[in-house]
């Protein structure tokens, strides 16, 4: 093991010093490989390491098994470094993943490499797959995979996702194309606009303190990022999740959570699922249907309490704000 670990990082600096200048023949111009269906990979693109291994057409090919430094558990935002554990002759090897639903597919790094980093941002389980490819060949001659559970961790997590009737979808899952609802969270410095017309601003697309596809990773609180929010990824056409991860917010401050549906793409309504996730336990998980342009105010979240509460319209109903964007611009 050890003896593989250190042919790894050599390999990886002498990889890294051909990566862009084109010196490196062979490895400079492969790098992801579409593998079909979903899974997006890192090639090692027939680098070889061993010596003499042009006459290893028939090498010994044998699975080879994909190691984790983090382990099999994370949470989202971890960067997981991978890493064979061993290194054949005579063949190159693939790393392809199958992220859970709304889990990007791409390695952090697209360039040829043994060890790739891979950024985990939405719960659930990613399945990584290492494939051993014979020289001169395309299909794998031996395949392993391992597992990395994704769970909440501490502090906060909100996740939203959504399924629209009217694409077809009633579950939510598969392909279908739809409505594009959005993730927000604000900070109580938030104003946005003041679109009802009380004199305050209500918060929301604020460019600073409203956290959502505009605004993915502000800055709050202290300088450096350990105590900011971060919002993973917009998701456009597809059910969700999206995942705001906010490990260590601010105390004695009251947060809110917000879904704006921004586009229903001629397909009506969709129902929105939140979920607010507190110190790994479930606080809130509520759905509502949202209508093209409603805005859902859908509680606060204290801290440190860590409390958890529904915001309601005064009649016990989920707040919605309707038509919350074409006030914006007078439509
Ligand atoms: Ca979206
Ligand atoms: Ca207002
Ligand atoms: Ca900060």
């Amino acid at each position: 093991m050890r003896v593989a670990l250190i042919i790894i990082v050599a390999l990886s600096l002498a990889l890294a010093a051909c990566g862009d200048g084109g010196q490196g023949g062979a490895t400079a111009d492969a790098v992801a490989a579409d593998v079909g269906g979903d899974a997006i990979g890192v090639d090692t693109a027939g680098e070889d390491v061993g010596d003499g291994a042009a006459e290893d057409a028939l090498a010994a090919c044998e699975p080879v098994e994909v190691l984790v430094a983090e382990g099999g558990g994370a949470v989202p935002g971890e960067i997981l470094h991978l890493s064979p554990a061993e290194i054949l002759r005579g063949v190159r090897y693939r790393y392809t993943v199958e992220p859970p639903p709304g889990g990007r597919h791409a390695f952090e790094d697209d360039r040829p490499i043994y060890t790739p980093t891979f950024r985990v941002t939405a719960l659930g389980t990613y399945r990584f797959r290492l494939d051993v490819i014979r020289l001169g060949e395309d299909e794998p001659c031996a395949t392993s995979a391992t597992e990395v559970v994704v769970g909440p961790g501490g502090g906060v997590l909100v996740e939203l996702s959504w399924r629209t009737p009217g694409a077809g979808d009633a579950t939510g899952g598969g392909d279908a194309v739809r409505a594009d609802l959005d993730l927000h969270l604000a900070h109580p410095n938030a104003r946005g606009y003041d679109l009802d017309g009380d004199g305050v601003g209500e918060g929301w697309f604020d460019d600073r303190w409203d956290v959502y596809w505009a605004n993915l990773a502000p800055n709050w609180a202290a300088a450096g990022a350990a105590d900011d929010p971060e919002l993973f990824a917009d998701d456009p056409d597809g059910g969700g999740p999206e995942v705001i991860v906010f490990a260590a917010p601010e105390a004695e401050r009251v947060y809110r959570v917000g879904v704006h549906a921004w586009d229903d793409r001629g397909l009506g309504p969709s129902v929105a699922r939140v979920r607010v996730v507190v110190n790994g336990v479930v606080a809130l998980d509520r759905e509502t249907e949202l209508a093209h342009h409603d805005l859902w105010e859908v509680c606060t979240v204290a801290w440190p309490s860590g409390a958890v509460t529904p915001i309601e319209d005064g009649t016990g109903a989920a707040l919605v704000r309707h038509e919350y964007w074409d006030l914006l611009f007078g439509l």
